[in-house]
């Protein structure tokens, strides 16, 4: 238990410091971690009143990660790892909580974390080539690095439908449970959102729930998350075997380890490939679906295989075949997040739940009783917003960032994120983002890529102390370059056939930009490498 008392007053950070950090999630943890190993002094500000980012946030019902524990944790300390005891295969939101907490305190970090405090503005004085970096208690602090590590998925979003404020029952986003947790019992419930949140939550809600009717604009494909505790015998083995096991993370395409796929969906048989999506249906993991085939996420005839077996199931499970075919996407199978799941088909077949077909019926406004669609109005006790973030960039456009100029970064990505590695962004010298938009963050084992985005940031900064440089920032030819390489990996694949968060398209006016790295995680360390390797080649530093 941490002897630091987090939950009083604000304090006051110092008006000095060499480098700001937003964020105390799993980002901004590890990097205060390495900072303190620099001689440098070093700071976290962070909105919420303790560690852990979205496992601080996200407290709905069913809440849970869909890696695995002993994949989806922190590598960087070997006493960490082997100490540290997971109880279950797809741990629960409290559990992944009281890990960030555990991390906090072993490593005594939350004396330089400055809770519930949010950036609100960092401008960048070109003179004294420093940050200043400003709160919402009226606070500047100058630095001379900046570092957002404020999350890929942060910025909770509510949709734009008329009347949100007007609903007189309980209002609740996925994104800001309320921490005392929420009893459904006995209540009328509606679930907007059948993204991972709603996917997750909708089987709990519906067992405590009198009614829930779950509104779906698109379908998700879920799979069988089939979780259950972790056996002592297989805990034991990863921990005999863990440094061979993190490499593979490392040099892998999604940052978990899966034997690379040689064989098209479209060169076996009928019978072969149904044995092969039974398999994977049965072991309960999302990359044991996408790596099935070599072509699934690029070819949209062997894709249509994989839809084809997950439709299927949908059929066998549901009983009510109009629910059933409202729950069969026509997207590419992956090119939304898929979802893993509890029970998450078996609940539409709950007497007391129902799928509402908002293609069919679209939502027309929120009323003071509940839903108005084109159909009728349905009447809650609660609402549940299961609508996602404003993805990648929204936390960092949430902040009045001016760089160079003045240009805000608002401005600069007018048209779509534009950042060299996902890392830095011309005209904003000695701003780092950790799994910034163009790099692989959100298509992998996000801790995979946080690790590995920290220690190449560490490496910049002290490439520049031990040669006396005060700045760097990439130029805008290699950010263009970068951009277009994006872009066009993408464009190879089948992702931008989907109306996705990974494109921008949940919020409307946000440019349509496949904002991840698809080209993978092992490749992409590799370029990192290479560009330190050469001097940080396409940055300018100064
Ligand atoms: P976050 O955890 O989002 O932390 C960012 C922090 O920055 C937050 O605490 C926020 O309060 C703070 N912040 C933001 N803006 C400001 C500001 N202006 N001022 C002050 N503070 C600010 N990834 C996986 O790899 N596997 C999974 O199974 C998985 N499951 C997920 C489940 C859910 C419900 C969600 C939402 C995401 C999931 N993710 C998963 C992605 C997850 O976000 C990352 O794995 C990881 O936790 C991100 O850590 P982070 O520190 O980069 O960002
Ligand atoms: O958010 P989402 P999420 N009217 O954007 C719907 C991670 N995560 O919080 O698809 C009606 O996926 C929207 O519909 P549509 C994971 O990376 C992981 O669920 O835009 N509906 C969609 O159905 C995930 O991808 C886990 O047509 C509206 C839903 O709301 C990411 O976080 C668990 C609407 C939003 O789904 C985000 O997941 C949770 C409107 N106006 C989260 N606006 C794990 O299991 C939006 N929707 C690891």
């Amino acid at each position: 238990v941490s002897t630091t008392d987090h939950r009083s007053d604000p304090r006051t950070p110092p008006s000095e410091v060499d480098v700001v950090v937003v964020g105390a999630g799993f980002s901004g943890m590890y990097l205060l971690h390495r900072l303190r190993g620099m001689n440098l002094s070093a700071i976290v500000i962070e909105a919420a009143d303790d560690v852990g980012g979205t496992w601080y946030w996200n407290r709905y019902p069913g809440a849970r990660v869909d890696v695995e524990s002993l994949a989806y944790s922190y590598s960087f300390s070997e006493e960490l790892e082997q100490e540290y005891e997971w109880e279950e295969r797809y741990p629960t939101q409290p559990e992944i909580l009281r890990y960030a907490r555990h991390v906090a305190d072993r490593f005594d970090l939350r004396r330089d974390i400055y809770f519930r405090t949010r950036v609100t503005a960092a401008s960048f004085d070109e003179d004294a080539a420093t940050w200043t970096v400003r709160t919402d208690h009226g606070d500047a602090v100058t630095a001379r690095f900046l570092v957002m590590a404020t999350g890929c998925l942060s910025a909770a979003k509510m949709p734009e439908i008329p009347g949100v404020n007007r609903f007189r029952g309980a209002t609740y986003h996925t994104a800001h449970w309320p921490h005392e947790g929420v009893d459904f019992t006995g209540m009328r419930v509606g679930v907007i959102g059948t993204g991972s949140s709603g996917v997750q939550s909708i089987p709990v809600i519906a067992e405590q729930a009198a009614e829930l009717v779950v509104f779906q604009r698109t379908p998700a494909y879920s799979f069988p998350a089939r979780n259950r505790r972790l056996r002592p015998d297989e805990v034991a083995q990863m921990k005999a075997n863990y440094r061979a096991f993190r490499q593979a993370q490392r040099e892998s395409a999604f940052g978990l380890p899966t034997p690379i796929p040689t064989k098209s969906a479209l060169e076996v048989s009928e019978e072969e490939r149904n044995a092969t999506y039974e398999a994977a249906w049965e072991a309960g993991s999302l990359v044991a679906v996408l790596t099935a085939y070599n072509d699934l996420l690029t070819s949209k005839e062997a894709n249509d295989t994989a839809k084809r077996f997950v439709h299927n199931k949908i059929r066998q499970i549901v009983k009510d075949p109009q629910t059933a075919e409202d729950l069969c996407p026509d997207y590419p199978v992956g090119t939304k997040r898929p979802c893993l799941d509890t029970g998450y088909y078996e609940t539409y077949n709950r007497e007391n739940v129902r799928l509402v077909n908002l293609r069919r019926t679209p939502i027309e406004e929120i009323t003071e009783r509940g839903i108005r669609t084109t159909d009728r109005e349905y009447e809650f006790d609660a609402i549940v917003y299961a609508t996602g973030f404003d993805a990648m960039t929204g936390a960092l456009t949430n902040v009045d960032i001016r760089g160079r100029g003045g240009l805000t970064i608002k401005e600069a990505w007018y048209a779509g994120p534009r950042t060299y590695l996902g890392i830095a962004s011309a005209g904003f010298p000695n701003l780092f983002m950790i799994t910034g938009p163009g790099s692989p963050s959100v298509l992998s084992n996000m801790i995979v890529s946080i690790e590995q985005h920290v220690d190449w940031v560490i490496d910049a900064i002290a490439h520049l102390d031990r040669n006396g440089l005060r700045t760097m920032e990439p130029t805008v030819e290699a950010q263009d370059a970068w951009v277009d390489h994006v872009n066009q990996v993408a464009a190879a694949t089948l992702y931008p056939q989907a109306n996705s968060w990974y494109m921008g398209a949940n919020v409307p006016g946000k440019p349509r930009v496949f904002m991840p790295y698809a080209g993978g995680v092992g490749a992409y360390r590799q370029k990192c490498d290479e560009v330190a390797a050469r001097g940080y080649e396409g940055f300018v530093l100064s």
